[in-house]
């Protein structure tokens, strides 16, 4: 099928057969294997934060901020799971990839993972879309192992869809992470994909170790802190401002986080979040926006707010596709909308580190992982020794 035909479809809104999205996601992994882990594109762009399956807001997006190839995007990630649109969604951003190499880019949030899809919709979306086949899953989420993990706009500002990460100091060393792989549970690359900026945090939490990293550890939000989402770090502005000094860089923007107006700024504006999925889940009340970046210092938040078109998606269905179990017990009423909190977003992770009785890990297995055949089980003994060469923690504060 010809990529214009696939677009005029997906715009409608209209899903593609199993074996042109085979031949879609093929095409696009020759693409993206000779990308680097840290892509380099120009002013004018324009920054996308996360979308989560809200198709229907990322066409309102396309509307307010101009089609591709006309505008030139930027996705900081997390294209799928919680919206009742993921494979509208990630197939709309993959075909565009495709016909408009040039125009858009595309990194890799936490969400573009095989075990986060398996607990928060995109696994079971594709199943109840595609006939019960796991075809479409699997070829889409060997594809999100490609994705590019950072991204640098006219050399001066740092892009990434969580944060920093204690193991990463240089670009450079982003540049010799091995990303071709599924998200493991630490090291550098979970940490850029799971972290999250800091400004006040007075909470001691201790990360419990005992080595000569804990009194720059424990005293202030300045420095790495274990984050509460049970993977990657909290960070503050020392970490901010070492980073971008060593790097030569101005400041960084990132998403990952729920912000109640579609942006939030951090640390006098060297951390932005850029969140685009307006009254996220259907029932969060909260703003979104993109980031029109005309040149270095000259930009605009284009805030935008739900499409009508939601409010029918919201009645239909949406208990099938969302795990209610980290929300509240009230919030399965459609009609109660609660703000919840940003640690929501990925709530399923443990919270207690080095425990292996987290509700991902058992909604993982119970979701038939094991039974998929698939090769790869990140959880193995095998699979984590092989990567623990990456994770060797350097505190450099
Ligand atoms: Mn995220």
């Amino acid at each position: 099928m010809e990529l214009d035909r696939c677009l005029e479809l997906l715009y409608c809104g209209k899903l593609l057969p199993e074996v042109t999205i085979e031949a879609l996601c093929f095409k696009l992994k020759e693409m993206l294997v000779k990308e680097s882990n840290v892509i380099h594109i120009s002013t004018p762009v324009t920054v996308v934060g996360d979308m989560h399956g809200q198709f229907h807001d990322m066409l309102e997006m396309f509307r307010i901020g101009g089609r591709v190839p006309d505008t030139n995007y930027l996705f900081l990630g997390d294209y799928v799971d919680r919206g009742l649109y993921s494979v509208e969604t990630i197939l709309l951003l993959i075909t565009l990839k495709l016909r408009y190499p040039q125009r858009i880019h595309l990194l890799r949030g936490n969400h573009e993972s095989r075990q986060i899809t398996q607990s928060y919709g995109f696994y079971t979306e594709c199943l109840n879309k595609y006939g019960g086949s796991t075809k479409v899953w699997r070829v889409i989420t060997d594809l999100f192992d490609y994705l590019v993990l950072s991204c640098i706009i006219d050399d001066d500002i740092f892009c990434v869809h969580g944060g920093l990460s204690p193991n990463v100091q240089t670009i450079d060393q982003i540049r010799i992470i091995d990303r071709f792989r599924e998200i493991p549970h630490d090291g550098a690359m979970a940490d850029l994909v799971w972290s999250d900026p800091e400004e006040n945090n007075i909470n001691d939490r201790s990360p419990g170790l005992n080595d000569g990293a804990d009194e720059f550890l424990n005293d202030t939000s300045e420095h790495f802190q274990v984050s509460p989402r049970g993977a990657g770090y909290t960070f503050g502005r020392s970490v901010v401002e070492k980073f971008l000094h060593l790097n030569d860089m101005d400041r960084i923007y990132r998403a990952h986080q729920l912000c109640s107006e579609g942006y939030q700024i951090y640390f006098d504006g060297l951390v932005t979040t850029v969140w685009s999925a307006p009254n996220y889940c259907y029932r969060c009340g909260n703003k979104a926006s993109i980031l029109e970046l005309y040149s270095k210092d000259s930009f605009y938040f284009n805030v935008f707010e739900e499409t009508p078109e939601n409010k029918t998606a919201t009645g239909v269905s949406n208990t099938e596709y969302y795990n209610d179990e980290m929300l509240t017990p009230q919030s399965s009423s459609i009609t109660t909308r609660k703000i919840i909190s940003d640690y929501f977003e990925d709530d399923g992770r443990d919270h207690t580190r080095g425990s292996t009785n987290s509700s991902l890990y058992q909604s993982s297995s119970s979701s038939g992982f094991d039974d998929m055949n698939m090769g790869v089980n990140v959880y193995s003994d095998e699979y984590q020794s092989k990567s623990a060469q990456h994770r060797r923690v350097e505190y450099f504060l």
